[in-house]
Parts: structure tokens; C-alpha cells; sequence
């Protein structure tokens, strides 16, 4: 199952109380104080690992407590720090704080660290209390309590590319014939419903990661479909690919398409809308029809898009489209 929005709860150690207490030897009147420190309470670390996808292991595990420090002893003996925790997170991951919405930390890249939540220090024992003028010390500290916090978890997938289009405008079928990866095609609608990352070579060793999500329909910001849910998946791209079943099989009408998908995405965010895109009219294999690719061809052209065609299956265009991705997302920055 992909989860990819989680509530947890993380509580770091308590620190261990300081002791009080005196030397009391036989020989040696008015032993001297001895009471140790207490230990210092482990924290709770979120480490951001390559070997999680989704957030499916907090579903339910969403409690995550470190040891308490050790109280200090008699004879100076300090108590044991408390056992820290190091909770995995797959990269990708933005930690808010539940209460007031703020992002605390954003994992971009594997083995990345956030201290969630800090152990209590330990209190001092009377053993440090003690001055020339005062000897036998009585104080000692209470260990101070480690931070407790309810974070929101969300990922959001990290991909160069964002598939956007209708349901069954062939998304799955593209990413499975330019990566390794292996969605579920079918010829009905909603046959994606959770997002999938392929990896994408391209020549001279490079590659981009293309996110394959599920598609939307009109009114998919009302909840329609699938809803729109899966759009923060594609928030973070460089570049939108957004692909128009141009075939009769459709049934629709390819630029009303097109204009669904842009207010739906301008409905999630303008800033989404807005990205870089390229306009691809796919199955050109059964378009029968050249006006309604050219009415799509037209359309691109009218927004300054760059427009492409493809069959998934013949392979026609693949190639070109591909490289004009690469083009796009491996740019160098400012250009
Ligand atoms: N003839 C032809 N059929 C295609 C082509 N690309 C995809 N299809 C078919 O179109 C149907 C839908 O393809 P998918 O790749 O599952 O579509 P999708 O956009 O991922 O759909 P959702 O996951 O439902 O959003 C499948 O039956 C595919 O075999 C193509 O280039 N030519
Ligand atoms: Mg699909």
C-alpha cells in the first residue's frame, strides 16, 4: 500500500535525576559529597533511507519514544544515558510540525539526518555542588524532560518529470516502455492509483527519474476520480509532460482534455500549472483522425508549447521525446 501522508508522535528520553548523597567510609569521618549526575535521555533522529518508498511502515507504528537517561548514584556514579532511536524516512520526505503546519525539515538526499526530538540532560549530582566554602552540598537537579512533538509526515516523490493527462491517455504505457519500471496498464480508466517513479538513461550515462501518477478528470479538485491528491507528487518537478490521447478511442475531444488537466493542475497550484511542459498527443498508431491532432498541434503552438507525438506502441517519437526531456530537466540552471 502507498501511504504517503503520516501523523506521528516522537518523545526523546527524560534526562536521569541527579543524586544526593555523602561518603560514608569507615575511617573517614565526613566523607565528602557523592552523589553522581544522571544520564542524559537518548533522542528520537528521523535518518531519511533509499530503502523505503512509502511511509506504510508508520501506518502502525506512529509512536516513537527513546530510553529515559539513568538517575545518578551514590560513589559518583553517573547513570547511563538513555538509548537514542533512529526512526527511517524515505527520501522525499517533509516533516511538519502537526500543531502549527511549519516545515521543520525536508530530506532531499539519502542519509540525511533531523533531530526530532532532543533528550532531557541529565541533573547534576550533589558531588558538583560542592565549593571550598560549601562541603557537604545538599542540592542536586531533577533531569530535565526530553522534547515531545506530533510531526505530520508527507512525501512528496522527488522526479525530474511529472506525467499529467487523462486516465488511460497511456502514462503507464509510456514510463514502461522508457524506464524499468512496470505499472499496471489496462484499457480503463484509474488503472493507476498510486504514484510510481521510473528511471529514464539516456545517452552519456545521464538519467532522470519520471513520475507516473494517476490521472485526473474534470472536477478531480472536488474529489472526482482519484482527486487531486497525487498532484503534490509532481509539485516538485522540473518539467510536466502532459499527454493527450489523441485516438477516436477516447471519445473526447483532445484540446478540451487538455484544458481539464490545466485547471485541475492550476486548481492544486498555479505554481504547478505554470511549470514547463511539453504537449505530447500519444497512440498515434490508431489516430485516424489528423484533425484532431492538428487542433492539438495548434493549441501547443498558441501557448508557446512544445509539441510532440508518440505511440507507446510502434515507438514512433520516443526517442525524440525523450531527449527533449533530458534537454529540459538537465539544462544548467539560469538558462
Ligand atoms: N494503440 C495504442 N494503445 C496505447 C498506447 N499507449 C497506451 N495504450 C493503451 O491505452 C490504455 C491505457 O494505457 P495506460 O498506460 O494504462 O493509461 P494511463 O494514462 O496510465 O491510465 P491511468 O493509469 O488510468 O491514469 C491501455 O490499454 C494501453 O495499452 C499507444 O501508443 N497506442
Ligand atoms: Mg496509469
Amino acid at each position: 500500500m502507498f501511504i504517503d501522508e503520516v501523523k506521528i508522535r516522537v518523545k526523546a528520553g527524560d534526562g536521569g535525576n541527579g543524586c544526593m548523597a555523602f561518603r560514608r567510609e569507615k575511617f573517614v569521618p565526613r566523607g565528602g559529597p557523592s552523589g553522581g549526575d544522571g544520564g542524559h535521555g537518548g533522542d528520537v533522529t528521523l535518518i531519511s533511507s533509499e530503502h523505503y518508498n512509502t511511509l506504510l511502515h508508520f501506518r502502525f507504528n506512529p509512536e516513537h519514544e527513546a530510553q529515559r537517561g539513568r538517575h545518578g548514584e551514590g560513589s559518583n556514579r553517573t547513570g547511563h544515558d538513555g538509548v537514542s532511536v533512529e526512526v527511517p524516512v524515505p527520501v522525499g520526505t517533509v516533516v511538519y510540525d502537526a500543531a502549527t503546519g511549519e516545515v521543520l525539515h525536508d530530506f532531499t538526499t539519502p542519509g540525511d539526518r533531523f533531530l526530532a526530538a532532543r533528550g532531557g540532560r541529565g541533573g547534576r549530582g550533589n558531588a558538583r555542588f560542592a565549593t571550598s566554602t560549601h562541603q557537604a552540598p545538599r542540592e542536586h537537579e531533577p533531569g530535565k524532560p526530553g522534547e515531545e512533538r506530533s510531526l505530520r509526515l508527507e512525501l512528496k516523490l522527488l522526479a525530474d518529470v511529472g506525467l499529467a493527462g487523462f486516465p488511460n491517455s497511456g502514462k503507464s504505457t509510456l514510463i514502461s516502455r522508457i524506464s524499468a519500471a512496470r505499472p499496471k496498464i489496462a484499457d480503463y480508466p484509474f488503472t493507476t492509483l498510486e504514484p510510481q517513479l521510473g528511471i529514464v538513461r539516456l545517452s552519456g550515462d545521464k538519467s532522470i527519474a519520471v513520475a507516473d501518477i494517476p490521472g485526473l478528470i474534470e472536477g478531480a479538485h472536488l474529489g472526482h476520480g482519484l482527486g487531486i491528491r497525487f498532484l503534490k507528487h509532481i509539485e516538485r518537478t522540473k518539467l510536466l509532460v502532459h499527454l493527450v490521447d489523441v485516438s477516436e478511442g477516447s471519445g473526447r475531444d483532445p484540446v478540451h482534455d487538455f484544458e481539464v488537466v490545466m485547471t485541475e493542475l492550476a486548481s492544486f497550484s498555479e505554481a504547478l500549472a505554470a511549470k514547463p511542459m511539453l504537449v505530447v498527443a500519444t497512440k498515434m498508431d490508431v489516430a485516424q483522425d489528423p484533425a484532431r491532432v492538428q487542433s492539438l498541434r495548434d493549441l501547443a503552438a498558441e501557448r508557446g508549447l512544445p509539441f510532440h507525438t508518440i505511440s507507446s506502441v510502434t515507438g514512433e517519437g520516443i526517442e525524440r521525446l525523450k531527449e527533449a526531456m533530458g534537454a529540459a530537466v538537465l539544462k544548467p540552471a539560469g538558462e
